[in-house]
């Protein structure tokens, strides 16, 4: 499970086609190498100086080789693979975390990195050479606990789950530029609940599951029927200075099984409304 805790990953670090084993424990970061039969040999010490609990990989500075991004109380820290198994020296990328998850937000062809932190979440844009813009921070005004990266809405666009210590989780819409919209929360949950996601319900969207510790000790559900997407056509298309044009927009569901939008449609131009249709 995701979580606060330790969290191992798999990956190839020293691009034998066998996967190996990143672990953060009692304060270090170990890698074990794959057999490739599901053993692994003797742990090796990263060299990380620092208390870690969350681990996250991919290849930051885009030579080939597996890198390393290690989270915990006291900073962020990349460390550089050499495709050994072996790794340079960490370097601080960024502040505190208690879980990470590497994806390309903007897609620019380069990993970005997203640093959940006890009281919000970093984006940090990646440059593609293992450094970073500086971080932007969302979802301030609670604490978190755990988060889930994945594209809820089905518009090609990564977006944030983040679970409070509440057990209440809250969704943030990417805008597929490395920002994101305010936050929808479900009230679900309760103290010490985990948080998962899949398609539960097989409709191809993905779903939220928040397991509540006693005295429910059960399952809840948050099933996804977010997604939509607009589609914008003018006529005619190009068009002259002071020709008439007609602007049509199609909402549709972009999520397979998420029902008939409803609602209306604002056309604006910069904060000039032009027109509304339903
Ligand atoms: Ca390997
Ligand atoms: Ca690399
Ligand atoms: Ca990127
Ligand atoms: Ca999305």
């Amino acid at each position: 499970m995701p979580g606060g805790g330790s969290e191992v990953i798999l990956a190839d670090f020293n691009k034998d086609q066998k996967l190996d084993m990143a672990v953060p424990t009692g304060g270090l970061v170990n890698i074990l190498l794959g057999n490739g039969d599901g053993s692994f040999q003797s742990p090796m010490n990263t060299g990380l100086g620092t208390s870690a609990t969350y681990v996250e990989s991919g290849d930051f500075n885009m030579d080939g080789r597996v890198d390393l991004i290690a989270t915990g109380s006291s900073n962020t820290y990349l460390l550089a693979g050499n495709g050994n198994g072996t790794f340079q020296s960490p370097k601080s990328i960024g502040g505190p975390g208690i879980a990470l998850r590497a994806a390309d937000l903007n897609n620019d062809g380069k990993l970005d990195l997203l640093i959940l932190s006890g009281q919000s979440f970093q984006v940090l844009l990646g440059n593609g050479d293992g450094t970073f813009q500086p971080p932007k921070t969302f979802g301030q005004g609670t604490t978190y606990s755990e988060m889930v990266l994945k594209d809820f809405n089905g518009d090609g666009k990564l977006d944030v789950a983040a679970m409070n210590n509440g057990g209440n989780v809250s969704v943030f819409a990417g805008k597929g530029d490395g920002s994101f919209e305010p936050r929808v929360t479900y009230i679900v949950g309760a103290p010490g609940s985990h948080l998962a996601n899949g398609d539960v319900n097989n409709d191809g969207a993905v779903d939220l599951v928040v397991s509540r510790p006693a005295p429910y000790s059960d399952l809840v559900l948050v099933l996804n029927r977010r997604g939509i997407s607009t589609a914008m056509t003018s006529s005619p298309n190009p068009s002259t200075a002071n020709q008439p044009v007609t602007l049509t927009a199609t909402v549709s569901a972009s999520v397979r099984g998420s029902g008939t939008p409803t609602g209306t449609v604002m056309f604006q131009e910069g904060t000039t409304v032009l027109g509304t249709a339903a």
